[in-house]
């Protein structure tokens, strides 16, 4: 059977339950999802004076075919974009400046840095870019801390970057007519058991306000904070705890982006989504996948990831929530990881859409636990599939696995003949 008339068949079964399969495309297709650049370099970035990877974040792997320049970048994303179904922003960190060979420290960065990328992002029709300054790998960050640092010439100068990435942020907003959102997230934290957990909170406050006290129009600009629970090297205590930043959020009126790899093991992402979603407009997310140590393996779609598209979806929060993503793999093709992870958060939305989401509320309303658990069960195996592919195909790019081939061929043609 062909992917159509299997979809013919499928969508049979959705519709016996009321849901409009045709409708639910329509909906997915407007559903931009931020695809992280640093996935594709494995967050080397392209300064000048490029330092190792710091912060408390690592990536391990060595599989060859990193991007070494902005055009090997773009060119790898191009690739990846071709996979996904949908149209999508860019997600970019201030070190992806182009600034020609010459030396620009962090604290000078400037929108026309970032020119090659937005005509990029024009070419390409993107949904739009965001960004994030960059709090990590610099000679300036070697003792873990940045807004939060004791010495405050040090802190002014995290203070100007990020003011300086706000504004590169509100020239992207301005050039492709979608606001950009601004996330800071910053490593500082301590190894071991602090004197003092209150002092660099009350530094990274006073830091923030500085910050935000350069207003830059929301139709441009959006500003969001993203807390963490421990990296390697502050395992004791992180100053941005996620108290802290949803404190913060809220009183100023910015944005709370929850990593879904910065909280306890147990402690889920998806069962947030709602509680905040009472007190905030918006939020933000990074999608990630925490194995571990780790907070940054490569997304699956697993009970949490369309636990997550079930929030999003049968709250009616898709304009709500800035989905974005958040894994770097350095062990497998860099591509792949891309296409894999951006098709699995695609697939946990449009599962949740294909849900008879009333219904089910209705049955716990009622307390009809036995029949919601039946339906939620058997609804595993309803033919999700066959709409997926549809979808793809409907979209021009690969169904199922067949792009794997094209990553394949990519690699033969492109990453293999990168040293
Ligand atoms: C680190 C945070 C942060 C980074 C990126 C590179 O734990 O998740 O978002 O991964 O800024
Ligand atoms: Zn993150």
């Amino acid at each position: 059977m062909s992917v159509k008339e299997n979809f013919e068949v499928a969508k049979k079964d959705y519709e016996k339950w009321g849901i409009n399969v045709e409708a639910v495309l329509e909906t997915l297709k407007r559903v931009p999802i931020s695809i992280h650049c640093w996935q594709g370099d494995d967050v080397g970035g392209f300064e000048v004076n490029q330092q190792e990877l710091s912060g408390g974040i690592d990536v391990t792997g060595n599989y060859p075919g990193k991007a070494r320049t902005p055009e090997e970048l773009r060119s790898d994303l191009e690739k990846a974009l071709s996979l996904i179904p949908g149209k999508h922003r860019v997600n970019l960190h201030a070190i992806y400046g182009e600034t020609n060979g010459e030396v620009v420290d962090r604290d000078e960065i400037k929108p026309e840095h970032f020119e090659k990328w937005v005509g990029w992002a024009k070419e390409q029709g993107l949904n739009g870019l965001d960004f994030n300054p960059t709090l990590f790998s610099h000679p300036k960050t070697d003792d873990g801390l940045t807004l939060a640092h004791p010495n405050k010439e040090i802190r002014d100068f995290w203070i100007k970057h990020c003011i300086a990435s706000r504004e590169i942020a509100e020239y992207f907003g301005k050039e492709l007519g979608t606001p950009a959102l601004t996330n800071i997230w910053i490593p500082d934290g301590y190894k071991d058991i602090p004197s003092d957990r209150l002092t660099p909170r009350q530094r990274l406050k006073d830091s923030l306000d500085q910050i935000f006290q350069v207003e830059i129009d929301e139709k441009f600009n959006v500003d969001a904070v993203e807390s963490k629970l421990f990296g390697i090297g502050s395992e004791a205590y992180v100053v941005g705890s996620h108290e802290f930043y949803m404190g913060y959020a809220l009183k100023n009126n910015k944005l709370c982006l929850l990593d879904t790899g910065h909280y306890h093991p147990t402690e889920m992402v998806s069962n947030k989504i709602s509680a905040m979603l009472l007190y905030s407009e918006k939020l933000a997310l990074h999608v990630s996948r925490p194995v571990r140590w780790d907070s940054d393996h490569v997304v699956i779609l697993d009970d949490e990831l369309r636990e997550i598209g079930l929030e999003i979806v049968r709250n009616n929060a898709l304009d709500n929530v800035m989905i974005g993503l958040d894994f770097f793999d350095a062990s497998i093709n860099r591509v792949a990881a891309w296409t894999i992870g951006t098709r699995n958060m695609i697939k946990a939305l449009l599962s949740a859409m294909l849900m008879p989401n009333d219904y089910l509320k209705q049955l716990q309303e009622e307390g009809n636990f036995t029949d919601r658990l039946a339906l939620l069960e058997e609804f595993k195996t309803y033919p999700f599939g066959a709409i997926w592919d549809y979808y793809c195909d409907q979209m021009g790019v690969p169904v199922k696995e067949t792009w794997l081939e094209e990553v394949k061929a990519y690699e033969k043609e492109v990453l293999s003949k990168r040293t």
